[in-house]
């Protein structure tokens, strides 16, 4: 992992290096193992049609030298700031999730993105996610069950969570939050029910010093995402859900930079009467593995 100590490397070099040390074996792409394959027709159909959708912009827009050699820079600071993983699952990831839903039942859910790390707490149900003793922000509470798609409830299942703090920052990627903050693997009841306690939290900014944030300014295009909570529903013999979840009345909702949020997937965190924590319900239905 990237050292966060020193203070002359930007939170986009920290976090860019460690989410591309994780996307290169693979290990964050939950959905598909072992990519394409070699299937010629499939290479020329695909590769052939991205780089059309280049030469296009080049001809139509009629791209100069100095804006192509400015594309080259731009692509190799991609690469010496490990961005590839922030900005392919901002800009791209959303449409291959979409190819993917198409054939999925159970719950929706959406992208995964760059943030998500392996070895983190196993907690039992009702759990509180690792945090500080002065950890900011309004207490939530999220709970609900998870079924099969014919209803029956799944028991040994988990729900693996992440989200940011209430500044915004991610645990593992950025400076601020110690290892582990409000990530966990909750193990729900033996109905598949799950209590999770934790705090809301808020907006997040993709790093404006990287080259990700640097051309979505450069493009006048919002940085932000809406606050949400990563979740990867599993339980033995079922697909694993990848999902998210937003909060209704947050500004970014429906301008998410990433294109993630769905209404189906917004929470209305409730007032519980306990001094001023909320909470909201949610069930998760997973379909049978194939
Ligand atoms: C995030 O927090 C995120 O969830 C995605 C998908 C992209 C960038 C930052
Ligand atoms: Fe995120």
């Amino acid at each position: 992992m990237t050292t966060t100590s020193d203070q002359s490397v930007s939170d986009a070099v920290t976090a860019g290096a460690h989410a591309t040390e994780i996307a290169r074996s693979g290990a964050s792409n939950l959905r598909g193992a072992a990519g394409g394959g070699a299937d010629p027709a499939r290479v020329s159909a695909v590769v052939g049609a991205a780089l059309e959708g280049i030469r296009a912009a080049i001809r139509d827009h009629k791209v100069t030298y100095e804006e192509f050699d400015a594309f080259k820079q731009w692509l190799i600071a991609v690469s010496d700031t490990g961005e590839w993983p922030l900005f392919l699952d901002v800009y791209l990831e959303f449409e291959v999730e979409k190819v993917a839903a198409a054939t999925q039942q159970g719950s929706i859910g959406t992208i995964l993105g760059p943030f998500w790390l392996d070895g983190q707490a196993q907690l039992d149900s009702p759990a509180t996610l690792p945090m500080r003793d002065d950890e900011p922000g309004t207490p939530m509470i999220l709970a609900g069950q998870v079924i099969a798609t014919d209803g029956t409830p799944l028991a040994g299942a988990t729900v693996d969570i992440w989200h940011t703090d209430a500044d915004g920052w991610y645990s593992g990627f950025a400076s601020k939050p110690p290892a582990g903050n409000l990530r966990g693997v909750v193990r729900c009841d033996d109905q598949g029910r799950y209590e999770i306690h934790t705090r809301k939290p808020a907006p997040y900014t993709i790093p404006l010093d990287g080259p990700t944030g640097q051309m979505t300014q450069a493009a006048g295009w919002s940085p932000w995402r809406p606050a949400h909570i990563h979740l990867l529903v599993s339980a033995p013999g079922h697909r694993t859900l990848t999902s998210q979840l937003f909060f209704t009345g947050d500004p970014y909702l429906g301008n998410d930079v990433a294109s993630a949020d769905k209404p189906e997937l917004t929470l209305d965190p409730q007032p519980t009467g306990n001094g001023d924590q909320v909470r909201s319900d949610r069930d998760f239905v997973l379909e049978p593995e194939a």
